[in-house]
């Protein structure tokens, strides 16, 4: 155990306030040693209180991701044993793609702290911070024609709300088809990716990706007016490994009703979707276009009327839909 690891544990055990003299003397170190390890700890994120005649005093520890954290969050869930967390990777939809390919069964998971070069749709990029993110994606294997699995995004969305919820007590909106808002903002992205089978065109895997934002303070120039946090939203802590857990049960549950989830899901979906009700821009290559959002198909498709008074079934992937007052 390092010196760092020696003054954290005992920290970490302490009723009350450690002073400099007593960490030395029970770790057989001199005092230089000891600050230069709690000076160390804070840099990694460990608020460590320290007053004039009281000591040191840990006030609050930052949030762990590791696979042991994560694995005891799922408390024995069979998926456990399949989840990967990296430090930086970069991309989880990446890795997870690649490691589908190599033959990773259903419920093969890769989390990671950060990301370097996290993707969204359409070449778009997800902005990916250490420590302040959840970056996850995971293996699934329908048994299904590509056709039959139209709805697994809405599906991830409403699990994923679930889990959201369940993390830090308020539940996320879900702007059709893959963004998860918290009020008006973005609080996470779903990127689905498909393999099939050319000959016969059955899905070889689905990687399910996922990004939440979780304790960021602040956000690039570029998504500043569109991007939130759980913390920035609610002010509470949500422990990622807590919120990868209640991520990957509500997938397995998902996973359990493939091809085509549960008629509630989509009902669920429906209540849930902040998109319905609201005058949209339909962005198609370089042609734009006003509706209004009227409903979601059973197929996960947004139902649409033009101001002609015709009708439209959108498929996700294929168009943007824009909010014609910000971002939702
Ligand atoms: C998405 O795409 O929102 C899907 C994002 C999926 C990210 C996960 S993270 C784990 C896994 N591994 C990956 O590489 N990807 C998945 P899209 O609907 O195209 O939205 C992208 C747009 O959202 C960007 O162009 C920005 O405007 C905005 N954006 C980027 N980063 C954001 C962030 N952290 N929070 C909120 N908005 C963001």
């Amino acid at each position: 155990m390092s010196t760092k690891e020696a003054v954290l544990q005992l920290l970490q055990r302490a009723q009350g306030d450690l002073s400099g003299e007593q960490l030395s003397q029970q770790l057989g170190l001199s005092r230089a040693a000891v600050w230069k390890a709690v000076r160390a700890l804070r840099a990694e994120g460990y608020d460590i209180a320290a007053g004039t005649n009281r000591g040191y005093r840990l006030t609050a520890q930052p949030d762990v991701l590791t696979r042991e954290a994560v694995a005891e969050a799922l408390a024995g869930h069979p998926w456990a044993q399949r989840v990967t967390v990296c430090q930086s990777v970069d991309s989880t939809n990446r890795m997870a793609r690649q490691m589908a390919a190599q033959g990773a069964p259903s419920g093969t998971c890769v989390i990671a702290d950060r990301q370097t070069a996290g993707r969204g749709r359409r070449g778009r990029s997800f902005y990916s911070p250490p420590g302040e993110g959840l970056y996850m994606s995971v293996v699934l294997r329908p048994r299904a024609l590509p056709e039959e699995i139209m709805n697994l995004t809405a599906l991830v969305a409403v699990g994923a709300c679930d889990a959201v919820e369940a993390v830090c007590g308020e539940r996320p909106g879900i702007k059709w088809t893959n963004d998860l808002v918290l009020g008006t903002k973005k609080l996470a992205g779903i990127l689905t990716e498909l393999s099939i089978i050319a000959e016969t065109r059955e899905v070889e895997y689905v990687v399910v990706g996922i990004g939440v934002n979780c304790a960021q303070t602040q956000f690039p120039e570029d998504i500043r007016d569109v991007a939130t946090s759980i913390w920035l939203h609610t002010g509470r802590r949500a422990a990622r490994a807590r919120l990868a857990a209640a991520l990957l049960r509500a997938f397995a549950r998902l996973d359990a009703q493939l091809p085509g989830g549960c008629a509630e899901d989509m009902a669920r979906f429906r209540a849930g979707c902040v998109t319905l009700g609201r005058r949209v821009t339909i962005l198609r290559g370089d042609s734009s276009r006003e509706a209004l959002a009227e409903d979601v198909a059973p197929d996960g498709a947004l139902i649409v009327r033009y101001d002609d008074g015709t009708q439209e079934h959108i498929a996700s992937g294929e168009v943007s839909v824009r909010g014609l007052y910000g971002y939702v």
